[in-house]
């Protein structure tokens, strides 16, 4: 079985996201989206949160599963037994630092890395940007599948 993770934060899952794992999901029998778990990064929503999210967005894809991990990726890999690791890739900045987390990637275990590149729909997109966007007030329809729009709302009204 050809099976891959595309790893993130996702703190939450944008369309960016969504298209890479799409795309992935028609070229591997089985693709793994698995939250990376870092608890000295600041995160919106939990990492529970944060799967049931994705879980939800990602039902169309009947070969798409939600995971979630701490520690390293590639220790992940190899206790799944998944060989490819899949990236979008959305500019040039990206390169620099996605090339090194490869390499050490590879070395580290052997597992292989594969760029996908971005929609330019999507290109300038990031979850960052995205909670920086609704913090303000703006217009993230575009940017975010309804239920995390609404999921986003809620949470910042919480806080505010
Ligand atoms: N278009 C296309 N792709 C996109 C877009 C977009 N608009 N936005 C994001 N992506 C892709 C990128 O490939 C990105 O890598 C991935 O989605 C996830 O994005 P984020 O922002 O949710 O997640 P990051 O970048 O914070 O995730 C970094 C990891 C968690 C993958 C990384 O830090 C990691 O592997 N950590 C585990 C610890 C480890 O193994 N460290 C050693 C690394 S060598």
């Amino acid at each position: 079985m050809r099976r891959a993770v595309c790893p993130g934060s996702y703190d939450p899952v944008t369309n960016g996201h969504l298209d890479i794992i799409e795309r992935s999901s028609k070229l591997f029998d089985e693709v793994v989206v698995a939250v990376l778990i870092n608890k000295s990064k600041k995160s919106l929503f939990s990492v529970e949160e944060r799967l049931d999210m994705l879980r939800e967005v990602t039902e169309p894809w009947p070969n798409v599963r939600i995971d979630a991990w701490h520690g390293l990726l590639v220790d992940y890999c190899k206790t799944n037994g998944i060989g490819a690791i899949v990236k979008g890739l959305r500019a040039v900045s990206d390169f620099d630092y996605e090339l090194q987390m490869a390499q050490m990637n590879q070395q580290l275990s052997g597992v292989e890395t594969m760029f996908m590149s971005t929609n330019p729909q999507y290109s300038f997109l990031a979850s960052s940007l995205v909670k920086e966007v609704a913090t303000y007030g703006g217009d993230v329809s575009n940017l975010v599948p309804p239920k995390i729009e609404q999921r986003l709302r809620e949470r910042l009204a919480e806080r505010a």
